[in-house]
């Protein structure tokens, strides 16, 4: 047999939401991964694994082919890049978008903007796109501190329902991108275990259309 067609997904609100529309194309984890440390997972079907990664580590997986298949969000794609990567299928679920966020009533800032964010290719493309100078501070977590502490003018981040972004005195001001997940396949995997693959982007195609 050849190796498992080893699928990447990431804990937390994607792996909830994957796990239904695996299930409707057969394919069923035999534990639970949100309890236990493992990171590799068998699957009802031996010829398929699963392997549980960081949110961000999803893309390079794909792209260098140690997954055959991901699941990433939108904005985690945008700000890796599309090298290596095939993009067959929009699953809907996650969804958020992208936005630029200041405090409350800020005041126009004048001459360079400072703004924080875990997405610096995306914010660094946004500002230069719309002609604005902008200094781009990467930090990995916790945005909203940012401008509190006056460390940046602006943040850019994923918001869903605006309460964190409410809680931390700040306010959505431009959008970026509308997000939701994205199932990725490895551009070699595609051709080489095309079948396999497209009989799972058909199968999972079919159980996002039943749902809208
Ligand atoms: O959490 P970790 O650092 O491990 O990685 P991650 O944040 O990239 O992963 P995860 O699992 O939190 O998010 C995976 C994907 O879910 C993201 O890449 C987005 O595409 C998507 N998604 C959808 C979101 C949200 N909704 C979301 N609300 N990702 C993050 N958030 C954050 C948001 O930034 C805020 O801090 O959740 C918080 C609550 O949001 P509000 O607006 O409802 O308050
Ligand atoms: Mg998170």
């Amino acid at each position: 047999m050849d190796r498992p067609l080893t699928i990447a997904l990431s804990k937390g609100r994607i792996l909830k939401e994957t796990l239904p529309l695996l299930k409707s194309a057969g394919i069923e984890m035999l534990e639970d991964p949100e309890k236990s440390r493992k990171l590799v997972f068998e699957t009802t079907r031996p010829d398929v694994r699963i392997i549980i990664l960081r949110a961000t580590d999803v893309p390079p997986y794909v792209q260098y082919g140690a997954a055959d298949i991901g699941v990433a969000g939108k904005d985690v794609l945008m700000e890796h890049g599309a090298a290596g990567i095939y993009e067959p299928l929009d699953l809907d679920i996650a969804r958020c978008k992208l936005m630029v966020a200041a405090p409350v009533d800020a005041a126009p800032v004048a001459g360079r903007l400072k703004v924080a964010t875990k997405f610096v290719n995306i914010a660094r493309r946004y500002f230069a796109a719309s002609g604005r100078q902008a200094d781009v501070i990467k930090l990995y977590g916790a945005m909203e501190l940012a401008p509190i502490v006056g460390l940046a003018d602006r943040i850019v981040d994923v918001v869903d329902t605006g309460n964190t972004l409410r809680a931390n005195g700040l306010e959505p001001t431009e959008l970026i991108a509308y997000v939701s997940s994205r199932l990725i396949v490895n551009r070699a995997s595609m051709k080489t275990r095309h079948r396999d693959i497209q009989r799972i982007v058909d199968l999972l195609s079919a159980a996002v259309e039943a749902r809208k």
